[in-house]
């Protein structure tokens, strides 16, 4: 694949650190797709940011597959986008050690990331957890990228590529380019089923909390019926309803329908009603996915191909940004 040259960049990717949820998905890859058209885009399964938390070698290997399948499954075109895994391509390690000696201490200990994980992985605040968005700025900065389709979650660690980039080109001048966020209209945050004020997360060790996109229909609608809401009954959209907001999104985005289009398909019937519908909506949304995904990791050689690709033309692109990035430190480069 090449890309053309009068198309911006998107650039954007998911760590392979659990089984990929639907808030994985509405909030980032179902979006992916509506961008091939207009940009050139770049979607990276991102192993590196996903040892920060310590995973299991054999299952890290197998899920680094399996995003990549969700990825072409979820509708992303091999042909059109540049689609590869993060340690394929050593630059990314290169410039974000370039990018740490730019990025401050005391920018890093603001990020809500670093705090929610050192909370919860206790035994393992590593260095590598802390600069984190090094990494994420390296990987987006590599390609000169415009766009980056992401969660609200990540909004901050854009915010702070935005600032380093902006500090690294005040000094040796116009380097890289400055990326936007850019996020779909309802769906930036999917929260937990469980704990409707939590974000829904891949790593989430309650079952319920989450939908995962390979859950089988069944599973779907007892997670959407056990999903906790409040003691009314009516499905309206209003503050300290998180539950029943949340379900109302997750269905807004599986049916396009308005909130006010919602209210009124439910005026009148209760909870059990509604989660049902929601559990239908979603597991008949995601059944097209699941189809091809399962065509996909039947053919693991036709997959391999995809990275190899994938792999040599970003290491290409990312070059060209490093050792752009190299000259104006001062690396000495040989002819
Ligand atoms: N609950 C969510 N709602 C909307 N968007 C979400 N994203 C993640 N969770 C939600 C978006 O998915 C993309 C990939 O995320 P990631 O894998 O890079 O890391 P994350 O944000 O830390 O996702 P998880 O699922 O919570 O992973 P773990 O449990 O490993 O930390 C991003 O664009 C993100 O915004």
């Amino acid at each position: 694949m090449e890309f053309s040259n009068d198309k911006k960049i998107v650039f954007s990717g998911v760590q392979p650190s659990g089984n990929l949820t639907l808030g994985n998905y509405l909030g980032a890859i179902k979006n992916w797709k509506t961008l091939q058209d207009e940009y050139n885009c770049i979607y990276c399964v991102v192993d590196m940011h996903a040892i920060t938390v310590r995973q299991d070698p054999a299952e890290l290997r197998r899920r680094t597959l399996e995003t990549l399948a969700i990825y072409i499954a979820s509708g992303l075109d091999p042909k059109e986008n540049l689609l590869f895994v993060q340690s394929h391509v050593p630059a990314h390690a290169q410039l974000a050690w370039v990018l740490d000696c730019y990025t401050m201490f005391g920018e890093l200990s603001r990020m809500t990331q670093f705090k929610d994980k050192s909370a919860k992985n206790a035994q393992n605040i590593n260095a590598g957890l802390f600069t984190y968005p090094s990494l994420m700025a390296a990987d987006i900065l590599l390609y000169k990228t415009a766009l980056v389709p992401v969660g609200v979650d990540q909004k901050q660690h854009i915010e702070i590529t935005r600032d380093v980039a902006e500090r690294f080109n005040q000094i040796y001048g116009e380097t890289f380019v400055i990326p936007e966020p850019y996020m779909p209209k309802t769906g930036t945050k999917i929260f937990s089923l469980a704990e409707p004020t939590k974000k829904m997360s891949k790593s989430d060790e309650n079952e319920n909390a989450s939908i995962k996109l390979l859950d089988t229909k069944d599973a779907i609608i007892r997670k959407f019926k056990r999903a906790v809401t409040d003691s009314d009954t009516c499905v309206k959209y209003a503050e300290g309803k998180d539950g029943i907001n949340n379900l109302m999104t997750i269905y807004s985005c599986f049916t396009s329908k308005s909130m006010e289009e919602i209210e009124k398909e439910f005026d009148g019937r209760g909870y059990g009603d509604f989660k049902l519908a929601v559990g239908e909506a979603c597991a008949d949304g995601l059944a097209p996915l699941q189809a091809e995904y399962a065509r996909l990791m039947a053919d693991k050689g036709y997959l391999e191909s995809i990275l190899k690709e994938g792999a040599s033309y970003a290491s290409y692109l990312a070059s060209k940004t490093l050792s752009k990035v190299y000259r104006k430190i001062g690396f000495y480069q040989t002819k």
